[in-house]
């Protein structure tokens, strides 16, 4: 593939960059998506479970053990899953001595920690943590093979995985970072989401309304509407075609 010299040349000559990645980046990997579904004709979260009972405290609420189960069931699924190309070469750009790339992701899943990307903005937490809803206080133990909900040691609440769920708030030096990166920005890159998740999907209006360039990649359309440039492609094949 060939990306338009235009584009590339305003990448490249741009100091700051920030980059936006959501499930779409880790489809490659094959990790299913939420929302949309293409990717190797596997289904997305969203079209087998219903966010409101899987991704909400309501739902948790209502029924730990099936909520608490299927986070269970995402980590073992992910255990074997591993960085594709555009993890990798998001963690290359990162160490450029020209440019400033800072990465926000709305990903759970490690992948970029594990592609090589040292200081990664998690927007909606990670999978691999839990906490007490109750005292707040962080579940260290392993989980591998448990199946109900845990009671916290400390005070006997229940043990959450520290991931964001509809109507909660975004961790909040994650969101801050993650506005003044957007707003500092000469280049927003959105990647491998379908912008449809608010706070997230604000920070590319936020940088254009900064002057950024806001250049989008994605094989799909999707909902963003302050794109100034749509590269239609996997993350991973435009990933290293802007690299080389
Ligand atoms: C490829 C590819 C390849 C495929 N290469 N690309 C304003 C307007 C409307 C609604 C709201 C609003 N503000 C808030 C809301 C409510 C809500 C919201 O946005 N709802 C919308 C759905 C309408 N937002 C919230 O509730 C947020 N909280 C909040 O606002 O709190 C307010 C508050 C303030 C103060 C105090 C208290 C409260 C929280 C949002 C949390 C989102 N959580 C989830 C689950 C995380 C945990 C888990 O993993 O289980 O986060 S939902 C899910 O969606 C997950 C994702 O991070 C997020 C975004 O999804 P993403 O990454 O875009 O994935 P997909 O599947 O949608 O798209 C994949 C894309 O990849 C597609 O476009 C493909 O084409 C593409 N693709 N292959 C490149 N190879
Ligand atoms: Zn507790």
């Amino acid at each position: 593939m060939e990306i338009d010299p235009e584009v590339l040349s305003i990448i490249q000559r741009a100091k700051r960059v920030t980059i936006l990645t959501g499930a779409g980046v880790s489809a490659e990997s094959g990790v299913a998506t939420f929302r949309s579904y293409k990717e190797e004709t596997k289904e997305s979260l969203w079209s087998q479970y219903d966010p409101q009972k899987m991704a909400s405290i309501e739902g948790f609420l209502k029924n730990p053990n099936r909520v608490w189960q299927w986070y269970q069931w995402r980590r073992s699924e992910l255990k074997s899953k591993k960085p594709n190309d555009a993890h990798k070469a998001i963690a290359k750009w990162q160490q450029s001595k020209d440019q400033r790339v800072t990465l926000i992701t709305q990903n759970v899943d490690g992948l970029h920690q594990a592609g090589g990307s040292k200081d990664v903005i998690e927007l909606h937490g990670n999978i691999w943590s839990n906490h007490c809803l109750q005292c707040r206080a962080e579940y260290k133990g392993n989980t591998d093979g448990v199946e109900d909900v845990i009671e916290c040691p400390k005070c006997g609440g229940q043990v959450r995985p520290s991931v964001v769920w509809f109507g909660e708030a975004l961790p909040e030096k994650a969101w801050r970072d993650a506005e003044s990166a957007s707003y500092s920005c000469d280049v927003f890159l959105s990647v491998g989401t379908s912008s449809q998740v608010y706070p997230a999907a604000g920070l590319a209006a936020l940088a254009k309304s900064q002057g950024a360039t806001v250049i989008e990649v994605n094989p799909e359309p999707t909902e963003s509407s302050v794109v100034d440039y749509f590269i239609v492609g996997r993350a991973g094949e435009v990933l290293i075609n802007i690299l080389n």
